[in-house]
């Protein structure tokens, strides 16, 4: 048996055909996916006609991340709108996510226990097999915790964009980085192939070269260097390989804002600190 692991694909259509091609010339027989199909970058019906094709005609198990909850109205919309880094591409996606594409989202589990004949049980989730949004490896605050409530040996969780593993009271808990968005890679897609090694699970860790470029070109189509200006120069710089993160950036233009107008509370954050940020990393 053989099983591809994919996460965070955050709308990569580029980066998500390049795996699952070669995924399938691998001989992967399942696909295991986990969560925030949908994020950044343009053009998503891209992305889901791939997913909904692909269900057709291969043995596909999905399960919700937390950005498929932002479609579903987890957030507050109103402050989204065009021009602005924060809620930009936020602004930019609820126009573009379809009816079937919230219904589809909301029949998805945050968790499953998957269960093969004469295997170890594998929980798949997307933050940890109890919260959409927890981040459990590279481990924070609460990753042992989330282990040890967790029913199987074997974990398989996404969100953090990094390809890593976290073992702890006998249970191992394994992040197969992102398709899309991967961080701290070079600028790889990245996904995992799962194989049944004499009744044992056996990880391989996959990293592959796509054509950055023509998403780059499809974020210049779309107009999101005006939609959400700052968040897609870090976003560029994050597929073109370089070491940093929308997140990391973020909480510098939070902090920035901060000092500046002695609050900051999110997604209320003036352009010139973004500005500021990415010009201090470089993007
Ligand atoms: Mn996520």
């Amino acid at each position: 048996m053989r099983i591809a692991v994919m996460a965070d694909i955050h709308g990569n259509h580029v980066a998500l055909e390049t795996c699952l091609a070669h995924a399938e010339s691998q001989g992967a027989q399942a696909y295991w996916f986990l969560g925030d199909y949908l994020g950044e970058l343009p053009c998503p019906q891209r992305t889901m006609a791939a997913l909904y094709a692909w269900q057709e005609t291969h043995d596909c198990t999905f399960i919700r991340g937390n950005k498929e909850n932002y479609w579903l109205g987890a957030l507050d919309t109103s402050p989204w709108r065009r021009g602005d880094s924060t809620t930009g591409v936020l602004w930019y996606m609820n126009q573009r996510v379809t009816e079937k594409d919230k219904a589809f989202f909301a029949s998805l589990p945050i968790a499953r226990v998957m269960e093969l004949p004469g295997l170890p049980a594998v929980t798949i989730c997307h933050g940890s097999p109890r919260a959409v949004g927890e981040c459990l490896v590279p481990p924070g605050d609460t990753t042992y915790e989330a282990m040890e409530a967790a029913e199987t040996p074997l974990i398989l969780c996404g969100h953090r964009h990094r390809q890593a593993f976290v073992e702890h009271a006998g249970r191992r808990a394994v992040n197969p980085g992102s398709v899309g968005v991967s961080l701290q890679s070079g600028g790889k897609a990245e996904y995992m192939l799962l194989d049944d090694i004499g009744g044992q699970w056996h990880e391989t860790m996959i990293h592959l070269d796509y054509d950055v470029e023509q998403v780059i070109r499809e974020m210049q189509e779309e107009d999101l260097f005006s939609i959400a200006p700052c968040w897609m120069r870090v976003t560029t710089g994050v597929l073109r390989g370089l070491n940093v993160s929308q997140a990391s950036v973020l909480r510098r233009a939070m902090a920035l804002c901060e000092q500046g107008e002695g609050h900051c509370e999110w997604p209320y954050i003036p352009e010139q600190y973004w500005e500021a940020a990415c010009n201090e990393v470089g993007v």
